[in-house]
């Protein structure tokens, strides 16, 4: 029998039909209905991505886009406009989606909730609009982490009380790093995926499958300003990084692309708690547990320096931790030290 057509073995082209949506399906190996469910939710975060990364890219062009609004969050930190137009943005493309019930946001005190979408959508996005805001200014990395969890119970009196669980609780994380590409990377349990947003097709292409960080790397990333508030035990650490050959410091002012360097390259991250924050900066359920799923999918650790990061339960939606961050044998290295102290009875 004559052979039917045989299409070209273009690995390009099936590449760049790999889309977001569709990876999702192909991780799950399933049509049903949660699987469908949370490729359309990947797909709703594309395309806040691609409309953040488009204001991001003429924000100095754009009347107002850039500087402060004047106005503080429940942080306590200067809000700025892109800060507004990005959380707004996940609020209307989450909107549209009939999926999600409930956003939670680092810039909105409450849970905001989506009443045409309730009880129908069983989602909850939650999400830090842009991290590492004051990059923005100065034309440097910045960008949006979320988690995807499923509401349980009917929230009918609309605390989110169901939202104060352990981050084993997240069906999806990861985040969209605006650099001189945009960049999403997930997880929802299957490995970590990178997509690289091609503007000439306005659309996520499928970039790296299955990202492993290796069990130690060479940079660590923090904030060495802040050396003389932190614990003995942190100073520890970083003398012994000043003492020993191979280790680079590496530091943005902006989480998602630190840790992005240490996702692809090894090493660790660190915001530990200080004098004035003893429970860190960082925010657990937006920033830290999404990131922790993340690593831990990735084959690396997270810890608050003694516990797990996605064992941690918070008791309120701004809920912030220490955070140690990246390849195994360097969150152990620093865990030691901290240990080491704790023995010490410091
Ligand atoms: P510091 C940005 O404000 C942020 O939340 C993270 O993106 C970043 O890692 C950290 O704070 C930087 O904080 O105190 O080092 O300026």
């Amino acid at each position: 029998m004559a052979e039917g057509y045989q299409p070209t073995k273009a690995a390009a082209l099936d590449r760049d039909c790999t889309t977001l949506s569709r990876h999702v399906l192909q991780q799950l190996q399933s049509f049903g209905q949660e699987a469908q469910d949370l490729s359309a939710l990947m797909n709703r975060i594309a395309l806040a991505g691609k409309l953040v990364a488009r204001h991001l890219s003429r924000a100095g062009l754009v009347e107002d886009a850039l500087v402060f609004t004047g106005r503080t969050n429940v942080q306590g930190e200067s809000v700025k406009r892109m800060d507004i137009y990005a959380n707004d943005v996940f609020i209307s493309v989450f909107k549209q989606s009939g999926l999600v019930c409930r956003l939670a946001s680092e810039e909105m005190d409450d849970v905001y909730y989506i009443p045409e979408n309730c009880p129908i959508g069983r989602y909850t996005l939650l999400y830090d609009p842009i991290d590492g805001s004051s990059n923005v200014d100065i034309n440097l990395n910045v960008g949006s982490i979320f988690a995807i969890r499923q509401q349980v119970g009917d929230d009918a009196n609309q605390t989110g009380d169901d939202l104060l669980s352990n981050g084993r609780d997240q069906l999806a994380a990861g985040y969209i790093l605006y650099g001189p590409s945009t960049v999403l990377v997930y997880s929802i349990g299957h490995g970590v995926h990178a997509f690289t947003l091609d503007p000439s097709l306005g659309e996520f292409i499928l970039s790296a499958e299955n990202i492993r960080l290796p069990n130690h790397g060479p940079n660590y990333s923090v904030n060495e300003g802040n050396y003389w508030q932190w614990d003995d035990s942190l100073r520890d650490y970083i003398r012994y990084v000043h003492r020993h050959e191979g280790y680079s410091s590496r530091y943005s002012g902006a989480l998602v692309g630190d840790f992005h360097r240490i996702l692809m390259q090894g090493g660790v991250f660190l915001y530990p708690g200080t004098t004035k924050q003893p429970d860190g900066k960082l925010r657990l359920l937006y920033e830290s547990a999404p990131l922790a799923y993340l690593i831990e999918q990735a084959g690396g650790k997270a810890s608050t320096g003694t516990q797990p990061i996605l064992d941690v339960v918070p008791d309120k939606l701004h809920y912030r931790t220490p955070l140690v961050i990246g390849s195994t044998e360097d969150v152990n290295l620093v865990e030691s030290f901290i240990q080491e102290r704790i023995k010490e009875g410091v």
